[in-house]
């Protein structure tokens, strides 16, 4: 029998990425969370890609992660895979 999914896998799009000093910015606060796996920003479509185990962590908490370092999420841009 396959364990039940923990691991989701979703992209948050974050407006405000302008540049390189934002990806780190935010990869860094993330990539501190327990439970979280992969995170990655995309500075030209401005999304931020998180993989993490939703048993450790909550989306919320991420979002919190990203505000705190000073940007704005605007939404979940796909969830799944
Ligand atoms: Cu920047």
């Amino acid at each position: 029998m396959p364990e039940p999914q923990r691991t989701v896998h979703t992209v948050l799009s974050v407006p405000d990425v302008s540049c390189a000093h934002c990806k780190m910015a935010i990869e860094k606060a993330v990539g501190r969370l327990p439970g979280v796996a992969r995170v990655e920003v995309e500075v030209a479509t401005k999304t931020v890609a998180v993989e993490f185990d939703r048993a450790a962590v909550q989306l919320a908490t991420i979002q919190e992660a990203i505000e705190g370092e000073g940007y704005t999420v605007a939404g979940e841009q796909a969830v799944g895979a």
